[in-house]
């Protein structure tokens, strides 16, 4: 892996409690990837944190009489305490939060389907070329960020164990489908050696 740099940029995916163990649509470990996340962030100078931020009665709920091929349990409804970023994961004051999900009628998995910000733009505005992508879940809004960013034209590397997914099957099927598309997959020591390859010493920055 190319040392990091300057064009690198860390994506954490959904890192919400309605997602982490307890939560409605809870991610079993959900909640063991959150140090591994803080480890990461001092490794970049660019961070963005998406959120499932969806208004009550969202499309994508199961209580929502409109017909739906897949549907959730109500979760990360706004303002709700469901919705914050777990309480342990560390966001730091100049990161990105994209909120997806705000349409009522339209689901979004993928940060690069909100509608307040365009993220593929932002993150080409900063000479952002490889896009780290963790959080949850790996089937889910993981994978479908990895995917668009790769049609964006970014560089992906998926950091494996900052990530958890909902189900075995569709967890190996999305690997499979990431993989397919030239999405490098790293555990975070990997992203570490690679940040003191470039002589950032580890923690240097604020989080
Ligand atoms: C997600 C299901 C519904 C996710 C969001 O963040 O992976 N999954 N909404
Ligand atoms: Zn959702």
């Amino acid at each position: 892996m190319q040392p990091l740099g300057s064009k690198d940029a860390l994506i954490v995916v959904d890192v919400q409690n309605c997602f982490c163990p307890g939560g409605s649509l809870g991610v079993e470990g959900g909640d063991q990837i959150v140090p591994v996340i803080n480890d990461l962030l001092p490794l970049f100078e660019h961070r963005v944190f998406t959120r499932d931020w969806h208004p009550n009665g969202h499309v994508s709920f199961s209580d929502n009489p409109q017909f739906r091929d897949l549907s959730w349990p109500v979760h990360c409804v706004q303002e709700t305490e469901g919705a914050e970023f777990h309480p342990d994961l560390h966001v730091p004051d100049d990161a990105l939060v994209v909120s997806k999900g705000v349409d009522p009628d339209r689901e979004a998995y993928s940060g690069f389907e909100a509608v307040t910000v365009n993220l593929a733009r932002w993150l080409r505005e900063r000479g952002i070329e490889r896009l780290f992508v963790a959080g949850l879940a790996t089937d889910y809004c993981v994978r479908s960020t990895a995917l668009d960013a790769r049609n964006a034209g970014f560089e992906v590397v998926l950091v494996e164990d900052a990530t958890r997914g909902v189900a075995p099957d569709s967890t190996r099927v999305a690997l499979q489908e990431m993989a397919a598309v030239g999405v490098e997959r790293v555990l975070a020591r990997v992203v570490h050696a690679a940040a003191e390859a470039a002589g950032e010493p580890a923690g240097r920055r604020r989080v």
